[in-house]
């Protein structure tokens, strides 16, 4: 075992020299390697859980299946039982991540429509009247506040419902999916039964089924997962993202910068992390107005970068730049001018707080529920919100003085990226081709070819992955292939800073059939081309891609399963994904999941997955293990689509 843990080791010592673009090897020595050390401890990793047979839900157990000397768990439970409930477990965990931030931007709304969080307005009032008159609210000739008040009652009815829960009752589901999903979507997921009607009890409720003595149908727990996914994708993904918009005002395309490269030795430097814009778009202001009381203690200026999904939400609405992506959460500590980290939820390593030790930086916690020992709490409210931000930024200025001067290497590497996709920033740069019918072009570049098929690529950086540049590499196959890529999450930090998210990209990595359509949409949008890959923003923004899909199916007249598009998740790590892939694969998309997910413990969760499936919803799992083996797995199945639809292959 020793000799297999030194083995790895070497391999990926070997490759942090080798992936300098975001992993620069001085800055490595010099912090001992932080996340990866820690996964060199862990290998080898557990053969059980790899493969979804280890079961910790009840006390009789750890049970794992030995097949040939232990088929059962001590309770009875096969192998396809133990991978169908982890695999649901994994996606509720994963969904509650999304439906606690959606509902928590919806609260804040409702303390804006109440007068109460005076520090916030409503940015993108058409959105919010749009939602409203798909609800049916009345809002001609109301005040924009009682709309909005109104639209939070509505929303939250998808958080509470119980009519219809236990009992079934014919057309009783979410309100958000109502408005927010295709009709042929809602038509075969109501002939499944798998339409959620109380997006926390259905995330409740699956802790129950999967508990010792419950379900032990696979098939049935596989039908949850796709409910699961449905809760994820409505009341976590498109309505978090569709309230920010309201609030912080629908992104448009901003260029900014990528990478490590973007702190700066003589600013004080803030770093901005987790996933929810509401308090870094207050940081970001407070960083203005406080911008001279920084010069008072010899800095330049104040700086505020991003890390993970806050990071890419200041950077969709505001420009602000992206220092990197999961894996270098530490790494922005390691420089020695990180004078704050200021964390909201999800994807936070408590390492942060080891780290910062080794340096002068101040961690701040601000959520009730996320603490991290080490670290000052200063809660977050949204009706204080000016106060506590403007405290957080002082606390980064006076800690600027603290700097050890010895401690500082700011990694070179930087790169620009483009980013504030938006569908409505798509539809705005196509109605520049066609005022009138927007959509027209892109369909007509996609039957005829020049855009051979759409695929969106998501999801984390893995530590067990990170040296064959998944997500670079992959990007870079698709658009040679003159497959139109559009992503958010982690995949946008790695692909920005390879510099694929600039329009300069198209002319270097794009086939020639894309490349002409990149450059003719970004000439008449003052760019020399759109980039090849479009940044549709953070995970919760995946939701943006389910509408997009949603409107080209409508558009073309078909159900989504049968367009020519696939997604990927090639680096997952987070529970989060799995919802999120769940979502997809509701959506009726063939959805690639790297590293192999852990399901392959069940020949029979597998199979439904990877094949199946295929006849119920549309879509499929793809496992591919290299970037060449998922690129040849993804165009198959887009020509398999576009030979289905009669479109040249
Ligand atoms: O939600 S991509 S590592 S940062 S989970 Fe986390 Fe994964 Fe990054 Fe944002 Ni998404």
């Amino acid at each position: 075992m020793k000799k297999e843990v030194n083995k790895i080791a070497k391999k990926s010592s070997e490759s942090a020299e080798r992936n300098e673009t975001w992993a620069n090897s001085n800055l490595l020595k010099k912090a001992k390697r932080l996340v990866l050390d820690r996964f060199e401890a862990q290998q080898p990793q557990c053969i059980f859980g790899e493969n979804g047979i280890c079961c910790k839900n009840c006390f009789s157990g750890p049970c794992r299946i030995i097949p040939g000397k232990a088929d059962y768990g001590v309770c009875g439970a096969t192998a396809d039982v133990i991978v169908a409930r982890n695999l649901l477990r994994h996606a509720g965990a994963g969904a509650t991540c999304h439906t606690d931030h959606a509902k928590e931007t919806v609260l804040a709304l409702y303390e804006i429509a109440e007068g109460r969080a005076s520090g916030y307005r409503i940015k993108d009032k058409d959105k919010l009247l749009l939602f409203a008159k798909k609800l049916g609210i009345k809002t001609s000739g109301r005040p924009i506040k009682a709309i909005a008040r109104d639209l939070v009652y509505e929303i939250l009815e998808d958080f509470r419902r119980q009519q219809g829960l236990f009992i079934k009752k014919e057309g009783t589901y979410l309100n958000w999916l109502r408005i927010r999903a295709t009709k042929e979507r809602i038509k075969t997921w109501a002939k499944l039964g798998i339409l959620p009607v109380n997006a926390d009890a259905e995330t409740s409720h699956i802790l129950h089924q999967t508990t010792m003595g419950c379900d032990a149908d696979p098939v049935d727990l596989l039908l949850s997962v796709l409910r699961i996914g449905l809760v994820d994708g409505y009341s976590g993904l498109t309505l978090a993202t569709d309230i920010q918009d309201i609030i912080f005002g629908t992104p448009m395309p901003v260029k900014s910068e990528a990478n490590l490269g973007v702190l700066k030795e003589d600013y004080v430097n803030i770093v901005v992390h987790g996933h929810v814009p509401i308090l870094s778009e207050k940081i970001v202001e407070w960083a203005k107005k406080l911008n001279n009381t920084a010069k008072r203690v010899g800095a330049k200026g104040i700086n505020v970068v991003g890390v993970c999904c806050t990071g890419i939400e200041v950077l969709m609405r505001q420009g602000i730049p992206i220092a990197g992506h999961v894996l270098q959460q530490e790494m922005a500590i390691a420089t020695g001018v990180c004078d704050l980290m200021v964390v909201d939820l999800q994807c936070i390593y408590p390492s942060v707080a080891n780290v910062a030790q080794c340096y002068h930086t101040k961690i701040v916690t601000t959520i009730d529920y996320v603490r991290i020992p080490g670290a000052i709490h200063i809660p977050f409210e949204v009706d204080k919100a000016d106060e506590t931000a403007k405290k957080i930024v002082k606390l980064a200025v006076d800690n600027f003085k603290n700097r050890k001067k010895n401690k500082i290497f700011i990694p070179k590497e930087k790169a620009e990226v483009w980013a504030g996709f938006s569908v409505e920033a798509i539809i705005e740069a196509l109605k520049k081709v066609n005022s009138k019918d927007p959509l027209k072009p892109l369909v007509h570049a996609i039957k005829s070819g020049d855009i051979y098929g759409v695929v969106g690529i998501v999801g984390c950086r893995n530590p067990k992955v990170w040296e064959m540049k998944f997500h670079e590499e992959l990007t870079k196959l698709l658009i040679k292939r003159n497959i139109l890529v559009v992503g958010t999450g982690c995949w946008a930090h790695a692909a920005a800073q390879e510099g694929l998210l600039m329009p300069e990209a198209t002319e270097k990595y794009a086939g020639p059939r894309l490349k002409k359509v990149l450059k003719a949409v970004g000439q008449v949008n003052g760019l020399p081309a759109l980039p090849p890959a479009l940044h549709m923003g953070s995970c919760v923004d995946n939701g943006r891609i389910g509408v997009l899909l949603g409107m080209l199916a409508d558009y073309m007249k078909v159900p989504i399963p049968m367009l020519p598009v696939s997604c990927s998740a090639p680096e997952y790590m987070a529970e989060k994904a799995v919802a999120i892939a769940s979502f997809f694969l509701a959506l009726g998309l063939a959805v690639h999941i790297n590293p192999v997910p852990p399901v392959t413990g069940s020949k029979l969760v597998t199979k439904v997955l990877t094949k199946d499936l295929e006849e119920i919803t549309g879509g499929k799992v793809l496992l591919a293990e290299t970037p060449e083996k998922a690129a040849k797995a993804i165009i198959a199945h887009i020509r398999k689509k576009r030979k289905e639809l009669g479109l040249r292959v």
